[in-house]
């Protein structure tokens, strides 16, 4: 299939989305022909996505590793945290058959493309593969640290899936319905179904693509936000019951326990849409959303309606994000934890230029 008509018609009559104005040409043509160098000599292309990996990690590295495939490139695509385990809300997604487990990983590949991850942390086990190595970096973090040799970073880019469907488009790839299935999941889930202020005309138009190589969207969008287990429900239950709200702070925290997913038979990467309830209250500019993963280990969520900047909060205690959407990892009791959040509330610098629009993302 050649009819596909990916950036060129956006580069039409209307002006350039300001994620393009971000990343210059020449690093362009440098990605895709050191993707393109490295898979036409049979070298193997490494293709790694930020640890526990959200809907926008997972559909952009399938993504790739579907495209490199169908060029005739070997590439193997992964991530560095165990359990290797795809949340449940993303088992429809193609190519997932194809993913290697981190420990069967290559030790030392040709190349190295990373999707969505801000940072060399932020590939777990596997960062140590990106060092005196050639690296692609792929990613919308404005917290991105440019760990990379090459680097496709654009902050206002609404997901990484838009700026993996311009690198498909510049290696001379086709978005068929599999791979379109794949960088929907990557828009849909990082504009919050196209709500959040990350939401541009081009998040829009790269939607309506995709929905011309025929997705099964509305099956998609069931299996993702409204399909859950009985289970989930009464975590969820457990969760909103027990949920505290600091005025002082205006932070609104909900958390959930090892224990609660034990007694429910529910896994923890089925969370990811708890915060969603936690920021819908209106007296709350910041909703945190805690999870349990280890006894006493915390994997902690953070959003905000736009006054604060998360992603700094976050980075003050060791993670990142984005403005509206972030996270960090802590091991702490819980009452401290958000001592330690509401301390951070205090600090001038977690609070935007421009308070105003609501957005999400990451
Ligand atoms: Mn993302």
């Amino acid at each position: 299939m050649t009819d596909y008509e990916g950036p060129e018609r956006r580069r039409g009559d209307a002006a350039d989305a300001a994620w393009q104005r971000e990343i210059p040409d020449a690093e362009w043509d440098d990605a895709v022909a050191r993707i393109r160098a490295t898979g036409e000599a049979g070298g193997e292309i490494l293709l790694l996505c930020h640890s526990d990996p959200d809907g926008d990690a997972l559909g952009s590295l399938l993504a790739l590793h579907l495209s490199l495939g169908r060029l005739g490139f070997r590439s193997v695509a992964s991530w560095g945290s165990e359990p290797f385990q795809v949340p449940p809300q993303y088992t429809f997604l193609p190519g997932l058959d194809e993913l290697t487990p981190p420990a069967e990983v290559p030790r030392d590949p040709a190349l190295v493309v990373t999707l969505d991850a801000g940072s060399r942390d932020r590939l777990g086990s596997l960062a140590g593969l990106v060092d005196g190595r050639p690296t692609i970096v792929v990613d919308h973090h404005a917290s991105n640290t440019r760990f990379g040799t090459t680097h496709l970073v654009a902050a206002s880019a609404a997901a990484t899936a838009v700026l993996t469907e311009e690198l498909i488009s510049r290696l001379g790839g086709d978005v068929d319905t599999d791979l379109a299935a794949c960088l929907y999941v990557g828009l849909v889930t990082d504009t919050g179904r196209f709500q959040y202020a990350n939401t541009d005309r081009s998040a829009m138009e790269l939607g309506s693509r995709l929905l011309d190589r025929g997705i099964d969207h509305d099956a998609m969008s069931r299996q993702m936000f409204d399909t859950h287990s009985f289970g989930y429900l009464k975590v969820m239950g457990r969760m909103l019951d027990r949920a505290v709200f600091v005025p002082r702070a205006s932070l609104v925290h909900g958390w959930v326990t090892e224990n609660d997913l034990n007694a429910y038979g529910v896994a923890v990467e089925e969370l990811e849409d708890l915060i969603d309830l936690l920021r819908t209250v209106d007296s709350a500019e910041v909703a945190m959303m805690s999870k349990e993963t280890g006894p006493g280990e915390w994997r902690v969520s953070l959003r905000s309606k736009g006054r604060i900047d998360v992603g700094r909060l976050a980075q003050h205690l060791g993670g990142g994000g984005h403005a509206f959407s972030a996270g960090f990892s802590a091991q702490l009791p819980l009452d401290e934890l958000v001592a330690r959040v509401v301390d951070v509330l205090g600090h001038e610098d977690v609070v935007t230029a421009d308070a105003g629009t609501p957005g999400g993302g990451s």
